[in-house]
């Protein structure tokens, strides 16, 4: 059976409803530290489990039979930056207890979600490589970098078979995001249609990379699907769709509302934006487990228009 720490999350949640539809309903445990998403709390098997403390993880682990966690509970760059030391405590804490659970045979698999915030402003900006400088100046991009150091460590030392991807930006729009700095390009396009403008808090040309929900949910599930021997990265793979600014967003969504106007006001969230690379080299990842990207810009903003149309009518 499958455990989802985080379900409520922006990536948890459309991961709990995808692994339902491909293991069945009732092979998928939802949990999160609350009641925050009532969608997946009424939607199945859902436990409260608090991801720092190692006795409610593994009392669920064993309540359930799990023989498979995804760890998608994280404290984001942005919010990470208002609280570092909840920030590394969350972020570690509850990776440690799911490699222990591992280790320890109580679990069979993990997934683990690292970042493209593990690169930071000495890294080279443009198709970044998986093997290159990584100096995170945020405190998420330091547990995601020191994260997929233990990933590596529990797979040597101990054979735990977790598996991990460096997440671009995710663009979605069943759940909001929390606390990303690549937020911006979720909320320009609810703000599209609610007031069709947007007052953005990234420069028009902060060139980020992108990823819309539907591809990330694929790599999640094809990196966990694929077999052990082919899984040659045990840190952490790059993985890349479409990188763009502001300022392409804005001409993608004029493509549908004419009349769309943005602003820019950049706040502290630019200097995180500044120090992560402009577009990422995942050739490990395209050759290793066949991963390929189908969303562009316009599929992305296509997908969420008119999904957000019939969410706000
Ligand atoms: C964030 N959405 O902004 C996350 C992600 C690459 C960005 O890690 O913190």
């Amino acid at each position: 059976k499958i455990l989802i720490i985080g379900a409520c999350g922006q990536i948890g949640s459309e991961l709990t409803f995808k692994l339902r539809s491909i293991y069945g309903d009732d092979n998928v445990v939802a949990s999160d530290i609350s009641y925050s998403n009532l969608d997946i709390v009424n939607s199945g098997l859902f436990e409260i489990v608090d991801a720092k403390d190692y006795a409610s993880v593994k009392t669920c682990v064993e309540k359930f039979n799990i023989d498979t966690v995804y760890l998608m509970a994280a404290m984001l760059s942005a919010t990470g930056e208002k609280y570092p030391m909840e920030a590394w405590d969350l972020n570690m804490t509850s990776l440690f207890h799911v490699l222990n659970l591992a280790k320890d045979n109580f679990i069979k698999k993990v997934f683990w979600p690292s970042s493209i915030a593990v690169f930071g402003p000495t890294t080279p900006k443009e198709y970044t490589p998986q093997y290159t400088i990584m100096e995170p100046t945020t405190v998420y991009g330091m547990t995601k970098q020191v994260g997929e150091r233990w990933c590596e460590y529990y797979f040597n030392k101990y054979q735990v078979d977790v598996r991990s991807l460096r997440y671009p930006g995710i663009i979605s729009w069943k759940t909001l995001p929390g606390g990303g700095t690549t937020d911006y390009a979720v909320e320009i396009y609810h703000e599209a249609i609610k007031n069709k403008s947007y007052e953005c808090f990234l420069k028009d040309e902060s060139e980020l990379p992108m990823m819309f929900m539907d591809d990330a949910i694929k790599a999640t599930v094809d990196i966990m699907q694929a077999k052990a021997e082919d899984i040659k990265i045990r840190s952490s793979y790059n993985l890349a769709a479409v990188s763009f600014t502001p300022e392409d967003i804005t001409e993608s969504i004029k493509k549908q509302i004419p009349e769309f106007e943005i602003s820019y006001k950049p706040d502290y969230r630019q200097d995180i934006a500044n120090s992560w690379p402009k577009s990422i080299n995942d050739s490990y990842a395209r050759q290793d487990w066949k991963w390929k990207h189908q969303f562009s810009l316009d599929d992305i903003t296509e997908e969420m228009l008119s999904q957000l149309r019939k969410k706000y009518n």
